[in-house]
């Protein structure tokens, strides 16, 4: 039997393409609408709170030559959005580990639109040419006019959400993957024999521990808060998920008072997962999904934080705020009817952090 990577042995779904409404164990009362789910916005329990569901494709490209996915040069593609943070965040990997010449990619148009003509279903499209806008660009594998049409090439019965990113498989024409999390474990580790920084090391085993507890609560209260701030339907989620949200934030700014990174001095996994929220909040966020209780700017540590790790090599063009802007406040309309795009804020991450010279000398306990 293939041997699975350690990170992802303990995952239940794993070399499974299957239908979420089939498997999951979840609430009654959100049952039916998971069933007919098709977009984010439409996650919706009874209680008005916003409920992710769970991805779909869950298969893994493997060092080891005799898996169904072996790694190789040139073989995988990975679609996304630069306006979606899970999908930035492969992206980042793709980058920092020197993956970029043995994984190619592809954005798709920022704004969701109609897929289909015989249906309502709104999400994520290719252009016709690469001149549309800057970063996106069509298809250059499967002609596919629509992120929809590669899961449907990929499965005749998929019945999940058409998401963000996909990592394709040029050879087997499907979709290994369709969960972040899942990807950049692979990129980390899977793909070293091939990468341009096979030493970086973003989940390593002495400090993997702490960076699955953190991504734990970060995930929870910030990366998934921030959308159960803006899709909550009625006020008590939001209020629940708001003050969550909160917590988290002071609890980051607290231990990044003590250290350069979120699990210690060195740049993990973690770090990257908190990024790709906290770049979104002041031109997102805060205005969109009403997370105005506080900026990041007004969170010192945080924000320069922010700015450092938009600095390490590799990061800052991954983060495209044209395609971030236009997608969040064009494709909710539910939320911004009218798609105006604010003006603002406009913060240059370029600027000095100053965060190696305040914490090179003082590493204190937390
Ligand atoms: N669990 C997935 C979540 C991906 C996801 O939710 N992507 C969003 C964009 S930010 C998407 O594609 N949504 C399409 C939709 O809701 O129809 C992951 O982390 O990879």
């Amino acid at each position: 039997m293939l041997s699975l990577p350690s990170f992802l042995q303990f995952r239940p779904l794993l070399n499974t393409n299957i239908s979420s409404s089939s498997t999951l164990p979840l609430p009654n009362s959100f049952k039916l609408s998971v069933r007919m789910a098709r977009s984010a916005l439409d996650e919706m329990s009874e209680s008005g709170a916003f409920a992710r569901t769970a991805s779909t494709f869950r298969n893994i490209i493997s060092r080891d030559p005799n898996s169904e996915f072996p790694v190789e040069s040139g073989r995988y593609h990975l679609y996304i959005s630069y306006a979606c943070p899970w999908a930035s965040r492969c992206l980042a990997y793709l980058n920092i580990k020197g993956l970029d010449k043995v994984i190619s990619f592809t954005s798709v148009n920022p704004i969701w639109e109609r897929t289909k003509e015989s249906d309502e279903h709104m999400g994520w499209v290719f252009p016709a040419t690469d001149a549309e806008l800057p970063g996106a660009g069509p298809d250059p594998l499967n002609g596919a006019k629509s992120i929809r049409d590669l899961y449907e090439l990929a499965s005749t019965n998929y019945s999940g959400k058409y998401t963000v990113p996909v990592l394709w498989d040029k050879k087997l024409k499907t979709v290994v993957n369709n969960e972040s999390s899942d990807i950049i474990r692979m990129f980390n580790s899977e793909f070293n024999a091939i990468a341009e920084n096979p030493d970086m090391d973003l989940y390593p085993p002495q400090l993997r521990a702490k960076i699955n507890e953190t991504n734990e609560w970060i995930y929870d209260a910030i990366n998934n808060g921030v959308y159960k701030c803006g899709f909550a339907r009625k006020q008590e989620p939001y209020d629940e998920a708001v003050t969550k949200l909160y917590e988290a934030l002071d609890k980051c700014e607290e231990i990044l008072d003590k250290q350069r990174y979120i699990c210690g001095n060195t740049l993990t996994e973690a770090d990257i997962r908190l990024f790709v929220t906290l770049i979104r909040f002041d031109e997102v966020y805060a205005v969109h999904f009403k997370c105005n209780k506080k900026l990041l700017r007004e969170y010192p540590n945080l924000f320069n934080y922010t700015k450092d790790i938009y600095q390490v090599p590799g990061m800052s063009s991954t983060v495209n705020m044209e395609h971030i802007k236009r997608h969040y406040y064009g494709s909710h309309p539910t939320i911004n009817p009218f798609g105006i795009i604010p003006s603002g804020p406009n913060i240059d991450y370029s600027s000095p952090h100053g965060r190696e010279r305040r914490l090179a000398t003082e590493t204190r306990e937390i």
